[in-house]
């Protein structure tokens, strides 16, 4: 029986691991909806079987289509990689999948956050999103493990953690209004120590410069290892992702961690600035109550949104000059994991990338 817990993680004695701690697999949703995805979702369709792909030299896929899709979803997606029947509103599994924590005891559990769509109906993307909040509930039952659901809207997104009690989050998402408007800073540090076992958060300021999910941490800085971190950057002082980059920079090097390090800082510098153009705006159903995609408009396009899997580093690449850059530095900074570049233009298209689209499912430990 798969179990709704009332009690709290980690009074449990669960604690949320790294990224790069071990996976017992990756969880990934198929996208199809017309008004994100551009010429009905089939370009990122393409994208999506490759970031499967790139994983799966790691580690198990699983990916969830809704009934419509189930299909297409299975014959595009090679035989190793397992296709289930799930609805959704679309395919951010980051953001709407479960947020699994362990025990070092072989106990593998599920933390069911809100989620509204990156804001509810308050600059949230879409409406409704009723199938994607059941979304992490359904993959606790697939995978026959307890389940908490968090009492606060939350999107896996928006975290970043060590695995040794360190947090790293933004303040233009995790205090949005659109968010937790009664909850305080404290207050959701509190939720934070009690469902993951974080003992210190690190606070940014502001996401990457015009990310549509109220700037995520995914986007703009992630953990390599404990004490060792990523960050997007720029050196264009004209570009508003100057200050965004050198104020978390400034921030990082201020701050310690839950052991008492401070954090080493590597740069990735951003690729572009990248933007919209006229035929994929086109190719992008206009609806009421989904925001549009306009021609012209910046793309929030960043290297820290690569996944880290057993052995692989899938990476997002753009046919833009530091690409070959971003490619050499993952790999200095990952010398146990093959880096495997994955064209990733058409799910940025989507408002996101790689990381966004992926959910890890760690392997249980201590067994
Ligand atoms: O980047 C993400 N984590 C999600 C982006 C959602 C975009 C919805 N159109």
């Amino acid at each position: 029986m798969v179990r709704k817990l009332e009690t709290l993680p980690r009074t449990d004695g669960y604690r949320m691991p790294a990224e790069f701690e071990p996976h017992a697999g990756t969880w990934m949703l198929w996208p199809e909806r017309p008004d994100n995805w551009r010429l009905g979702a089939k370009p990122a369709q393409h994208a999506f079987v490759a970031v499967a792909q790139a994983i799966a030299r790691g580690e198990p896929v699983t990916v969830g289509a809704s009934p419509r899709q189930f299909a297409n979803a299975r014959a595009m997606l090679p035989p190793p990689i397992r296709v289930v029947e799930l609805s959704n509103n679309d395919s951010w599994m980051r953001d709407c999948g479960p947020t699994f924590v362990v025990d070092g005891k072989g106990g593998v559990r599920a933390v069911d956050w809100v989620f509204n769509a990156w804001g509810g109906l308050e600059g949230g993307l879409y409406f409704p999103w009723d199938q994607d909040d059941l979304v992490a509930s359904k993959v606790a039952e697939v995978e026959r493990v307890d389940r908490y659901r968090a009492p606060i809207v939350l999107e896996g997104g928006s975290i970043h953690v060590d695995g040794e009690g360190t947090l790293l989050t933004t303040e233009e998402c995790l205090l949005n209004p659109n968010r937790n408007p009664g909850l305080s800073r404290a207050g959701i540090e509190q939720v934070l120590a009690d469902y993951l076992a974080i003992e210190k958060t690190v606070w940014l300021g502001p996401g990457v410069v015009d990310d549509e999910t109220s700037g995520h941490i995914d986007n703009l800085c992630c953990f390599v290892r404990p004490g060792v971190v990523a960050l997007t950057w720029t050196d264009d002082k004209a570009d508003p992702q100057y200050d965004i980059s050198h104020d978390a920079f400034e921030r990082l090097s201020a701050a310690t961690d839950a052991r008492g390090r401070r954090f080493e800082i590597h740069k990735l510098h951003q690729p572009g600035p990248l933007h919209l153009t006229e035929e994929e705006s086109r190719g992008i159903d206009a609806v009421e109550g989904t925001q549009p995609r306009l021609a012209g408009a910046r793309l929030a396009a960043s290297y820290v949104n690569f996944y880290i899997a057993n052995g692989v580093v899938a990476v997002p690449v753009f046919d833009d000059p530091h690409d070959g850059e971003a490619i050499e530095r993952i790999a200095r900074l990952f010398p146990g994991r093959t880096v495997v570049p994955v064209p990733a233009r058409e799910i940025l298209l989507g408002g996101g990338n790689i990381h966004c689209i992926t959910q890890q499912q760690p392997a249980p430990r201590g067994a």
